[in-house]
């Protein structure tokens, strides 16, 4: 396909004429489309646009803004199985997590429709009985939307529908490796009937001019910490820019001594090896207590062993291939480097070669055993692959010592039977999604979706996202008929 940006209700070609290509990993010779590279043109245009419609649209009722949310639903519902397809052939994770993918968003979609008859503020008392007051939301103008590749239909509607429907307008910027299906989502949005400019798509490269640009007033990332705190750093220089960057993880499954090992394999395999280990709330630790820890082992290694890798399009796939040749390469690195640090191999993951996998980036799970070290890069650095570490630890405290022992702070799961443990974990590990019994991934978009440390500041993505994008303000009326102050004032 020749893809375009989507600017102003239109679907424009790139003004230099330079363009990218986005290809399917599993087959890197097949080129899924062609997209512009925008310049700084481009991206004034979009910005330009979302100025300028963001003052009709946030003069609707939130219910009428709502209502293209229901048409958007409806479209993105009957297309579920064409988007789930593109998804998986674009960035690769096996079909099934391309249909959650999509159901995800679909829900982000739901989510933002069924909020908008429902309260919305509060109502606030006052020392003087005269006057009422008011917390009432106002949105705050043009929205960055800068998005990764990993999720590429959930991840911009987390970050589009409550933007949008609080009344600012949104110039996404997709991630270059899916911009198919940010092209998709731009189309489902044009034949729902959003009004021109409302929303925005520009391709490729160039992120940086949308984050700088005087007239974007808040800026959502997610993706890398390295990325996000170069954006961090930028948006600190203007006063009235605001923004909320979600990344990364170096996330643990801790396993307890009296855990069912049933739960504790199955959760490990799901949180290590789903989307072949590319998310952000992947585990790439399992924090296993000695007492269980080879009976674990045993049984983790020997399930691992039977993952099915291969063409994300085939039902059976369990992993299908990381995104590109960089990461194929990023991850060999670091299958060595834990090698070099005194990694106990379990599983000595590579490349796969064989003629169903070389014309793709398909890779093998590596599965290693490590006591934890201050100084090892290995149980520190976010790999995002498929690459996991075995920590033995004498007891729960040890085990919380080492869940923190990381810059990092997304998600954390736990599996024990005992609900005293259960509190402990809660209360004492650093984390912004905590589970029991349960893998690292898999949140859903009601939930607040936010981590601590460098994994982020704390603000939430997804459906809280409403203190971001819209401003708190305080609105008194007085009753009386003469003025009457609080606090004792005269
Ligand atoms: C991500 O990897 O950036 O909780 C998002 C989950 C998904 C979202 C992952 N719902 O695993």
């Amino acid at each position: 396909m020749e893809g375009k940006n989507y600017i102003n209700g239109a679907f424009v070609s790139g003004v230099s004429g330079n363009r990218f290509e986005s290809r399917n990993p599993a087959h890197f010779n097949e080129v899924l489309g062609t997209f512009p590279l925008s310049s700084e043109r481009d991206v004034n245009n979009a910005v330009d646009a979302a100025k300028t419609a963001y003052d009709g649209w946030r003069r609707l009722s939130r219910i009428k803004r709502g209502e293209y949310f229901d048409e958007f639903v409806q479209l993105l519902k009957k297309n579920h199985e064409e988007i789930s397809r593109l998804v998986s052939k674009e960035c690769g994770k096996g079909i099934i997590e391309g249909r959650a993918d999509v159901t995800e968003g679909i829900h982000m979609v739901q989510y933002t429709f069924g909020t908008v008859r429902m309260p919305h503020g509060d109502v606030v008392d006052s020392e003087i009985p005269e006057k009422d007051s008011f917390m009432r939301r106002k949105p705050k103008g043009v929205v960055a939307a800068i998005t990764p590749w990993n999720f590429p239909f959930a991840i911009p509607l987390w970050l589009i529908c409550p933007s949008v429907v609080e009344g600012n307008t949104v110039v996404l910027k997709p991630s270059r490796e899916t911009a198919c299906t940010a092209n998709a989502i731009a189309e489902y949005a044009h034949k729902a009937g959003f009004p021109s400019g409302v929303i925005n798509v520009v391709h490729g490269g160039c992120g940086d001019l949308l984050v700088r640009h005087p007239d974007t007033r808040v800026v959502l990332f997610v993706g890398s910490c390295d990325v996000g705190s170069e954006i961090k750093k930028i948006v600190a220089g203007f006063h009235d820019k605001m923004s909320a960057c979600e990344m990364g993880g170096k996330n643990a499954l801790i396993v307890l001594d009296d855990a069912n090992l049933d739960i504790a394999v199955n959760a490990a395999i799901i949180s290590a090896f789903k989307t072949s280990g590319q998310r952000c709330t992947s585990a790439s630790r399992l924090i296993v207590h000695e007492k269980v820890l080879a009976e674990f082992e045993r049984r983790f290694v020997e399930t691992t062993k039977k993952i099915k890798i291969g063409d994300p399009l085939d039902e059976s796939v369990f992993m299908g291939p990381v995104i590109n040749e960089a990461a194929t390469e990023k991850i060999a690195r670091y299958n060595d480097l834990a090698k070099k640090e005194g990694a106990e191999v379990l599983l000595d993951g590579g490349r796969l070669t064989g003629s169903e996998y070389k014309k793709g980036f398909f890779m093998s799970p590596f599965v290693y055993r490590m006591e934890n070290n201050p100084k090892s890069r290995v149980l520190h650095e976010e790999v995002f692959g498929p690459h996991v570490a075995v920590i033995p630890v004498k007891d729960i405290d040890e085990a919380i010592a080492v869940h923190n022992d990381t810059d990092y702070g997304l998600a954390c799961a736990v599996i024990t039977e005992d609900f005293r443990k259960v509190k402990r974990i809660r209360d004492d590990c650093e984390y912004g999604l905590g589970y029991v019994n349960l893998p690292t991934i898999g949140a859903e978009v009601h939930l607040p979706f936010g981590g601590v440390k460098k994994s982020g500041t704390g603000l939430p993505s997804a459906s809280t996202l409403i203190d971001v994008v819209t401003h708190r303000t305080a609105w008194t009326i007085n009753h009386g008929k003469e003025i009457k102050m609080a606090q004792g004032l005269t």
